[in-house]
């Protein structure tokens, strides 16, 4: 073996309750890492992940992201046809899902998310001390994604729980994925259900894949998967992203400060809490050859755990990694990864972040933690279960 062989367990609980505490041992340990607990490659350093993940030839996606080899076990629902495809495949489905999630229909939209958050924020600042992932985080993705895809009223609730199994499902099957999937019967029927065309209101992005489908540009069933995906990506991930950008601002008052002082900066904010917070921590690949790479080789075949969160706090490539600086330019940053695959619904997430933080600046003058912030544990997503604070009027 020519790479070192670590012990670590990247999905050992006490790991994911805590995954910035241990990732300097993996980069430290090496630009390549054997990881005996699950049996597969790590790579934690920037230098090494982002040109694996730009390389979709060599470290491909159809044999699925997660620790499961679909050439070897089946995957628990049909493989979805952007994240687990590789060219040409991937390029017919993202081209297409590319022009259903445009900028256009975006700005389109967000006079209204910005009418909603600042319902919202007025809502909690009213209320002086909050819970900032129910209050907040949860409630303002509930609100305007549905509404963005033209889902059905009823059911939302089942958004996040169908979003926990799914996350939990790219890593292995421990108690996380156990439990989740025990509870998944509604979420998961409720989801297959709201993909369905008839489902749909007309002029959401929903409707919209399967005016593609009408189009001949994917069939009837690729285009209910594709909604799917929408279902599956877009609410888990948004929800913590924005918890994220709370407790960033919790962490570190003297940066609410700095961007109060200066809202050009919320863009920068917004990127560098999408660095700093880590929400999508991993991603798996699989070898489509031998690679030699750092001294040795990976054989073909084999899976490769790319740790996303490690790279963009791996201070061979940022100073100061662990502070979360508004001034910093985190451009590049791998939070929503890089290449080819690179998250199709960056531009919602973005949004729906400047929605809520363009709505607090004015209105906050200080983000106070009023206890610690509980993680929601959980295989891919740094998640946050609770983030306590007061939000003091402006
Ligand atoms: C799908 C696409 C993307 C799908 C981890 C996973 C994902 C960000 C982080 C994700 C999940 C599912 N996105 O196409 O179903």
């Amino acid at each position: 073996m020519s790479f070192p062989a670590l012990a670590i367990d990247p999905f050992d609980e006490g790991f994911l309750a805590d995954p910035h505490a241990h990732h300097s041992a993996l980069r430290d340990a090496g630009p390549v890492v054997w990881l005996d607990a699950i049996g597969c490659y790590g790579m934690a350093r920037f230098a090494e992940v982002q040109p694996a993940l730009k390389d979709w030839q060599t470290y491909i996606s159809g044999r699925g992201v997660g620790l499961a080899d679909f050439a070897r076990e089946e995957p628990w629902r049909p493989p979805s046809l952007l994240l687990e495809t590789d060219p040409p495949l991937h390029d017919r489905t993202r081209g297409l899902m590319n022009k259903v999630a445009s900028l256009a229909s975006l700005r389109e939209a967000m006079p209204a998310w910005r009418a909603r958050a600042a319902e919202l924020v007025e809502e909690c600042v009213a209320r002086g001390r909050i819970e900032a992932v129910d209050a907040l985080a949860e409630a303002f993705p509930l609100r305007v994604f549905p509404e963005l895809i033209g889902l059905r009223e009823d059911g939302h609730e089942n958004l996040i729980p169908y979003g926990t199994i799914a996350f939990n499902g790219f890593g292995p099957q421990n108690r996380l994925l156990r439990e989740s999937m025990a509870n998944a019967a509604a979420a998961t029927a409720w989801v297959n259900d709201s993909c369905q065309r008839a489902r749909l209101k007309p002029g959401g992005w929903g409707m919209a894949v399967y005016e593609a489908a009408d189009r001949g540009e994917c069939s009837e069933e690729e285009a209910y998967r594709l909604v799917r995906s929408f279902l599956t990506a877009g609410v888990d991930t948004t929800v913590n992203g924005i918890a994220n950008l709370v407790h960033a601002f919790a962490c570190f008052p003297a940066e609410w400060d700095k961007l109060r002082a200066d809202r050009s900066l919320a863009k920068r904010a917004i990127e560098e809490s999408l660095r700093w917070g880590g929400v999508v921590q991993t991603f798996f690949r699989t070898t489509s050859r031998d690679v030699d790479i750092a001294g040795g080789t990976i054989p073909e075949g084999s899976k490769v755990l790319l740790f996303l969160a490690a790279a963009n706090r791996d201070p061979r490539k940022w100073d100061n990694p662990d502070r979360f600086d508004i001034s910093r330019n985190a451009g590049g940053h791998v939070g929503f990864g890089f290449g080819i695959h690179q998250c199709l619904g960056q531009m919602v997430a973005r949004l729906e972040m400047e929605a809520v933080l363009d709505a607090l600046i004015p209105r906050v003058a200080a983000i106070r933690a009023t206890g610690p912030a509980q993680i929601r544990l959980n295989n891919t997503l740094h998640a946050l279960a609770s983030v306590p604070v007061e939000l003091v009027p402006a």
